[in-house]
């Protein structure tokens, strides 16, 4: 009997690949041609809005190294599972590949590596949210109250420097009027967060940043705006019927037209005392009547 040799189907792997390969170059084209330099800078973001706010800056990398690493644990994941398939396919000789089982170094090591990565990620979220949450002093101080269904914002004015506010100058939304946040840019501001009804959650898309708002008690955060312009701010948290009319928009100005917008609150009588954080003096329904509330919420 002569030498018998293993059958092999007939196969073209050349052409597979020279194909498989244009395929890739084709739409790899075709999407590149298609794309603004908005749009790159978008998948460089891996969807995050360009961050206008020093803070935003750091969120942007932990979000951007977080999909590096998971993208390289992916890649290695999906190479050893396509060099299993390839490499250990069923052969027409039926041979059953060594298997390998009760090997301590490797099952110490797939218990290890997931546990190092935990490791790792938690420490790039809680220096990232250290570096995020930092307080200095702050050259600009707003009591911000968030009530169904608007906000409120209190600018501290602080005339003999001891820290605290004389007066408030304040802008006091509605359901059918939103309100405008003016900021000074490049200086740090300092938002004090407060509720008179429900948890709310203050968050401008473009700084990075959000931050609950819970009925007594005060939050706080600060924002150091980078960029003239502006910009929309929302409440982050499903907190009734008019939820979605928590609307406002925030002005990064320069500090000129920062006094001036402030010289303006003054002249027109927008001034108090004390700031307007709770009870009556923020609670607005202007634009949300019972009428036109199906469940019966707001007072
Ligand atoms: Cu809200």
């Amino acid at each position: 009997m002569g030498l018998q040799l293993p059958r092999r189907s007939a196969r073209k792997p050349g052409l597979v690949r020279r194909m498989t390969l244009l395929a890739v170059l084709g739409a790899t084209v075709v999407l590149l041609a298609g794309c603004s330099e908005e749009q790159t800078g978008a998948v460089k973001r891996i969807a995050m809005p360009e961050p206008v706010s020093e803070q935003g800056e750091h969120t942007l990398a932990l979000w951007q190294g977080a999909w590096i690493a998971a993208l390289l644990v992916g890649l290695l994941v999906w190479g050893l599972t396509i060099f299993v398939i390839v490499r250990f396919r069923r052969r027409s000789d039926d041979e059953v590949p060594v298997q390998t089982r009760y090997n301590l170094p490797l099952e110490i090591f797939y218990t290890i590596a997931p546990v190092l990565m935990v490791v790792v990620f938690f420490k790039a979220t809680v220096t990232t949210q250290n570096a995020v949450l930092e307080k200095v002093e702050p050259d600009v101080v707003v009591d911000v109250t968030g009530q169904q269904w608007s906000w409120t914002f209190n600018y501290n004015v602080d005339e003999d420097g001891d820290g605290e506010a004389e007066r408030y100058l304040n802008t006091v939304g509605t359901g059918n009027d939103i309100p405008t946040l003016y900021l000074p840019v490049d200086e740090v501001a300092e938002f004090r967060l407060h509720s008179p009804d429900v948890v709310h959650n203050f968050g401008v898309p473009g700084f990075i940043m959000r931050m609950d708002v819970i009925p007594g008690r005060v939050n706080s955060y600060q924002i150091t705006p980078t960029e003239i312009g502006e910009y929309a701010g929302k409440c982050y948290e499903l907190c009734g019927a008019y939820h979605s009319r928590m609307l406002f928009t925030v002005a990064v100005v320069s500090r000129a037209d920062y006094e001036a917008h402030l010289a303006e609150l003054e002249e027109a009588g927008q001034v108090t005392e004390d700031p307007l954080i709770g009870g009556e003096s923020a609670d607005t329904q202007v634009g949300a009547p019972e009428s036109d509330n199906p469940e019966g919420e707001g007072k």
